[in-house]
């Protein structure tokens, strides 16, 4: 540490824009966490939960203003306007800086200013990256601990090489003798979730929640990594990566894209209903891939645990999340039941008498208010996982060898297809989307476009970001060795409106014929929009009703995909003439292809 003067430097610098009451440099132990979780109890932040039940493990309540990301405080402070691109807010940096330099200065007032030594992937990775994140939230270090490899043993490896510097305040500030609140955090028009990817840095004020705030997530390990990835030809991905094994005994890794609140985390630790397979988890949320030696495409998980949406997860639809947060874990906006423990709509049992709503009253349900806050999460750690892959920590990365898109698509799109080739992936990926359903606040119901899954999360011009996948694929060492591109959707609908396909562990069936189809084991059916299976190789043994529907589950449609050709013309305009022209002659081959 001494050796790093630009870090020391650094915290000097925030340190008396700040003026926390003292300065805490976290060494990553065990004692210290338990100092700060005890501080926590303390001060009513935390409430320890029943240690018979969840053994080593703390409930926390946020204020109600401050429950999930906030994508309209969110700035991308490129120097350039027009490298932020259409689907981020932009401000100059310099503008950003001086609006944010006024919020901090005093901002940490009364509190203690930690400075948490944190890397993004296995320690000494060479895909792997180290950043220093500063904050005043006790929260946020305890946090960080479980999602990521935090500590003095960071600091021995970063020596003094760079690190990406990130400041995070609750930007509230305390005055001599003021009684703290249980969740302090500043009003939403004062939050400011700023990156400055031509500098690498990070500025977070007013938030200490989730994405928000444990900036090795969404910040550092998308936003400001997709830059970096731009720059130095690699990629950092909103995807998770799991190994998948025959009954052979054959393994191959996948790593898929899907947008939030699309089953991201069930997939990745699905349990599977055909037997012989078996599928183990290496991340659920977040992939960085470099080319190996080999001229294989390889995935590290830049994180070290899981911040799982807590409701709707249960035994029956993903024990493995259950059991990963079983003990040591950090539940944030569920319900607290009388004897200490958690609840959650959707957990699999009935809601104990006298349990506690995440606002802190007594749950009614006559009032019609959740247990838990729909955003609810838990903070696990990632090796508590049943199925945590043997590589998970591997420095060197898991192989892929196939790459998934997805989405909750009512209609148009069958269960599975596969691209023709590289690029036509890339345009899957890029016209990928979500159903909005008319209920959401704030957006137009039909269908989100959300190439790759990463409109919140990519840190540059969504156009370049497509050029980048199209040069990634040029410059592959060995293009037979790139990973083959596909699509899914479980949410498909019949008429009657009912899901037509089971999802959870039976969407196994459906990864087995990818698995087959990268072995080359197995043939497929050509359509306008891609292969698909042939209804006989999908294995739907044990699935009562289902026969009856797998033509409607695999169908392509060319009127639907006619209009949806207009839909995603309509959405490439907003990229102008950055949008490469591999995907306008995608665009135009598939409407050839339909015609
Ligand atoms: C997440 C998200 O929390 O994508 O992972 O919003
Ligand atoms: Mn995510």
């Amino acid at each position: 540490m001494e050796k790093n003067q630009k870090l020391i430097q650094w915290v000097k610098e925030w340190e008396t824009r700040c003026q926390p009451k003292s300065v805490h440099w976290c060494d990553g132990s065990e004692k210290e966490n338990q100092e700060l979780l005890d501080l926590m109890v303390q001060s009513g932040a935390a409430i320890k939960l029943n240690e018979e039940k969840r053994p080593n493990s703390y409930y926390f309540q946020s204020d109600p203003s401050d429950v999930a990301r906030v994508e309209n405080r969110t700035f991308i402070c490129s120097e350039k306007e027009e490298d932020a691109g259409p689907t981020n807010n932009w401000c100059a940096p310099a503008e950003m800086k001086e609006i944010l330099t006024g919020y901090f200065d005093g901002s940490m007032k009364g509190r203690t200013m930690y400075v948490i030594p944190f890397s993004m992937g296995p320690l000494g990775s060479e895909i792997a990256h180290i950043g220093i994140q500063i904050t005043d939230s006790p929260y946020v270090v305890v946090n960080m601990r479980i999602m990521t490899r935090m500590g003095q043993q960071v600091l021995d490896i970063l020596g003094d090489k760079d690190f990406v510097p990130c400041v995070h305040s609750l930007g509230a500030p305390l005055q001599e003798g003021q009684q703290d609140s249980k969740w302090p955090s500043a009003p939403i028009e004062d939050k400011y979730i700023s990156h400055f990817p031509d500098t690498n840095e990070i500025w977070s004020y007013g938030s200490g929640y989730g994405g928000n705030a444990l900036l090795g997530k969404k910040c550092f390990a998308l936003r400001i990594a997709s830059n970096m990835a731009h720059r130095q030809g690699w990629l950092a991905e909103h995807m998770l990566i799991m190994g998948i094994t025959n009954p052979k005994g054959v393994k191959k890794y996948i790593a898929a894209a899907f947008p939030s609140a699309c089953g991201k985390t069930n997939l990745a630790m699905l349990i599977p209903t055909i037997p012989g397979w078996k599928v183990e988890t290496v991340g659920d949320d977040i992939a960085w891939m470099k080319f190996g030696d080999d001229g294989r495409l390889y995935a590290i998980n830049p994180e070290a645990g899981f911040f799982g949406v807590a409701p709707f997860t249960s035994m029956e639809t993903n024990p493995n999340a259950m059991l990963s947060c079983r003990a040591n874990t950090i539940f944030t906006n569920t319900g607290l039941t009388p004897d200490n423990d958690i609840w959650w709509e959707g957990i699999g049992y009935d809601i104990p008498e006298g349990t506690i709503t995440w606002t802190n009253e007594k749950y009614d349900a006559a009032n019609r208010k959740p247990a838990a806050h729909p955003n609810a999460r838990f903070t696990a750690p990632a090796y508590q996982c049943p199925a945590i892959d043997k590589d998970w920590e591997n420095p060197k990365g898991v192989p892929i060898s196939a790459i998934l898109f997805g989405g909750r698509r009512p209609g148009t799109l069958p269960l599975i297809y596969q691209s023709f080739d590289w690029n036509h992936g890339v345009f899957m990926g890029s016209i990928a989307g979500s159903e909005v359903t008319a209920a959401a606040i704030g957006l137009k119901a039909g269908v989100r476009r959300d190439p790759f899954a990463m409109l919140p999360f990519c840190g540059y011009h969504m156009g370049d970001y497509f050029a980048h996948w199209v040069k990634t694929g040029v410059t592959a060492p060995d293009s037979s060795k790139l990973p083959k591109i596909f699509n899914v959707n479980w949410f498909r609908k019949g008429s009657d409106g009912k899901f037509l396909w089971p999802g959870y562990g039976d969407n196994i069936r459906a990864l087995a014929w990818i698995f087959d189809r990268v072995e080359g084991t197995v043939d497929a059916v050509q359509t306008p929009i891609g292969f698909i299976p042939k209804k006989e190789d999908i294995n739907i043994a044990g699935l009562d009703g289902i026969e009856s529907k797998m033509d409607e589950i695999l169908k392509v449609d060319a009127n639907e995909w006619v209009a949806e050709c207009d839909l995603i013309a309509e959405n490439y305009g907003q990229f102008g003439d950055r949008l490469p022209k591999e995907m306008t002659e995608q665009l135009e081959k598939l409407k050839a292809r339909l015609a």
